[in-house]
């Protein structure tokens, strides 16, 4: 079977979150089984949900793999545990929250894991980044990324590098 396109949200906004998010990227690219392919620019953006916490980064990277994506999940969270994520306080700031947005065209509704990420289709600092790296992509609900991107609009996002 031909490897499916994944796509990885990456955001920071504790603990030098420049660098959890490149680190967070040279370690994804040494998981065995796992293959990088590109990482988009650094994203910063006002955070999304409470306002009391510092702005986030975000990028988002494409990687192919032969890993089921509960496996990939696993190798995921344990780069976040790394990175001292403690329990993940809803909506609350993190030192580093890997998501994996897509993988193929797979649909995955189930305790750990919702493929389509369940705020890939709303939220700017994830599609930027993804429109940076996939402009033609056809995302999972029909629609092109572009005119997603387009009628999404910025919600205040910067790309810094
Ligand atoms: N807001 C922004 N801008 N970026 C994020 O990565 C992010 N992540 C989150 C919430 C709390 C929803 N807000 C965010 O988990």
């Amino acid at each position: 079977m031909d490897r499916q396109n994944i796509y990885i949200g990456l955001g920071s906004n504790l603990n030098e979150p420049r660098l959890q998010i490149t680190n967070a990227i040279n370690e994804i690219k040494l998981l065995e089984n796992c293959d990088f392919i590109l990482n988009s620019s650094l994203y910063k953006s006002p955070p999304m949900g409470p306002q009391d916490q510092p702005d986030y980064f975000n990028s988002v990277l494409k990687m192919s793999s032969n890993l089921t994506a509960i496996k990939l999940l696993d190798k995921l969270q344990n780069i976040e545990q790394q990175h001292g994520r403690i329990q993940k306080e809803r909506w609350g700031a993190r030192s580093l929250d890997l998501d994996i947005l897509l993988y193929g065209q797979q649909v995955i509704n189930s305790d750990r894991l919702t493929i389509p990420h369940l705020g890939l289709y709303i939220r700017a600092f994830v599609l930027y980044p993804l429109y940076e790296i996939e402009p033609k992509l056809i995302l999972p609900n029909g629609v092109a990324l572009s005119e997603q991107v387009k009628a999404l609009g910025k919600q205040d996002i910067e790309k810094i590098i």
